[in-house]
């Protein structure tokens, strides 16, 4: 079901030539891009027609608008199953404690006497999410994206979900009610690249917004490219991906489970084992088994992702040889089911987010262990964080100089200006101080 790649003996080879050896999707956004710019086109130049008309092609549902009416919102909410309720509320309560306290707060520096610089933290002013539909209606990832943004501070917040035939095409009740759980009451029936383009130009009834945030498939990505440069984006989202790092102390039932749990999402979805143990391989092995028949999604996601080229069981000598291979994969997701796992999750330099030891699963982190679970893909964690509250600022550096303090370092300012060949810079000084170059202390 799962293939290996056996790396013991050998040196690991160093830098791509490592990552180049590692199991990966393949997940061609440029090509993608191709076929989403003339639909992001499109709503460019018809706005609300082309999102209904997009609506009926790809969703086949015929709208009559496009913004979802606040008692639609109140309705799923009524309606919303009590414990499903009780969860995501749950999931806002502990997502709201770990994102309000990460926020930065503006801080001065006091260059010189007279002279200081600050930096001011700001929220974005409007920001547009995405929620998928189809395969994932993940009330979850609104919480998500939510949450850091309203931490942050962004005053208008815009959501987008896919038209659904079956609820006559609105979006899936469980997003509306997570909308209506979170105060969010602007939202939109559009999918795909036609709701990136709808944010990034703006139509009839959707304000352009400054950025836009959330998952999606392979056409959400591309349009999100397509645009960017023109807004904010917090990343390409790709197929998800778990890595465990695991030793012969890890148990192999929790590994096996941990691994199905993330192919549940996506026949494209990466599950990469990273292991010293033999052992712990073949019973890791053994058990996905049992576990893939006793569960859903089997033939359609799990099956395809874990004998995908996708996943697989790495075999490497120890834990040492483990981290380089975890490093240079750059997982979204990386467990660490080895003895002292907290000290070897300290090592790690490359993850999306970690899970120390058997009581973490990735699952927590799905839901509800506070922590964000829109994390870098593809390689990108090697770059790139999840989302923050910080994905949602922008710092801001304020300069604040007295004319002395201006004085005191103007000889340098108009002495760079000229070895750049830039005398107007050293003019704009030197008009301040009747056209002289103040001494310098
Ligand atoms: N594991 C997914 C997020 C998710 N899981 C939503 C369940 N629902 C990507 O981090
Ligand atoms: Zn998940």
């Amino acid at each position: 079901m799962i293939s290996r790649i056996d790396l013991r003996g050998d040196a690991l080879p160093e830098g791509t030539a490592l990552r180049d050896l590692l199991p990966r999707a393949e997940f061609d956004v440029a090509a993608a891009l191709e076929k989403v710019r003339p639909i992001c086109e499109d709503v460019h130049h018809r706005g609300d027609a082309a999102l209904i008309d997009f609506a009926e092609r790809f969703d086949g549902v015929r709208l009559d608008r496009v913004r979802v009416p606040a008692a639609a919102l109140t309705s799923a909410l009524e309606e919303l199953d009590p414990a499903v309720r009780a969860a995501l509320e749950e999931s806002i309560r502990r997502a709201r404690t770990v994102h309000r306290a990460q926020r930065r707060s503006t801080h001065t520096t006091q260059v010189v006497p007279g002279g200081a610089v600050t930096e001011k933290w700001v929220p974005v002013e409007r920001v547009g999410l995405y929620a998928p539909g189809g395969r994932s209606v993940y009330p979850s990832s609104v919480i998500m994206n939510v949450v850091p943004a309203q931490e942050a501070g962004v005053e208008s917040i815009a959501l987008a979900s896919p038209a659904q035939a079956e609820f006559d095409g609105l979006p899936h009740p469980t997003i509306l009610a997570a909308c209506a759980l979170l105060g969010v009451d602007e939202v939109y029936a559009a999918g795909g690249a036609t709701a990136v383009a709808m944010f990034a130009y703006g139509t009839e009834s959707c304000a352009p917004a400054n950025m836009v945030t959330g998952p999606g498939n392979i056409w959400v990505a591309a349009a999100k490219r397509y645009f960017t440069g023109k807004i904010g984006i917090d990343a390409e989202a790709g197929p998800t991906e778990i890595a465990v790092l695991a030793d012969d102390t890890a148990d192999p039932a929790h590994v096996a489970s941990d691994l199905i749990s993330q192919a549940e999402h996506d026949p494209l979805a990466a599950a990469v084992l990273v292991t010293d143990s033999v052992e712990l391989a073949d019973a890791v092995e053994k058990e996905l088994e049992p576990q893939i028949a006793a569960t859903r999604h089997v033939d359609d996601r799990i099956v395809p992702a874990l004998s995908g080229k996708q996943s697989a069981i790495v075999l490497v000598d120890g834990i040492d040889e483990g981290l380089r291979v975890v490093d240079a994969y750059g997982a979204e997701h990386l467990e660490i089911q080895t003895a002292d796992a907290a000290a070897v999750a300290d090592r790690v330099r490359n993850a999306g987010a970690i899970f120390i030891g058997p009581w973490a699963p990735v699952s927590l982190g799905d839901y509800a262990a506070g922590s964000n679970h829109v994390l870098p893909t593809g390689g990108c964690a090697c770059h790139s964080s999840g989302l923050s509250v910080q994905s949602f600022l922008r710092g801001i550096h304020i300069v604040d100089y007295t004319e002395d303090a201006l004085a005191e370092v103007a000889h340098h300012v108009v002495t760079l200006a000229e070895a750049e060949d830039l005398p107007a810079h050293g003019a704009a000084i030197k008009a301040r101080f009747g056209w002289k170059v103040p001494e310098g202390k």
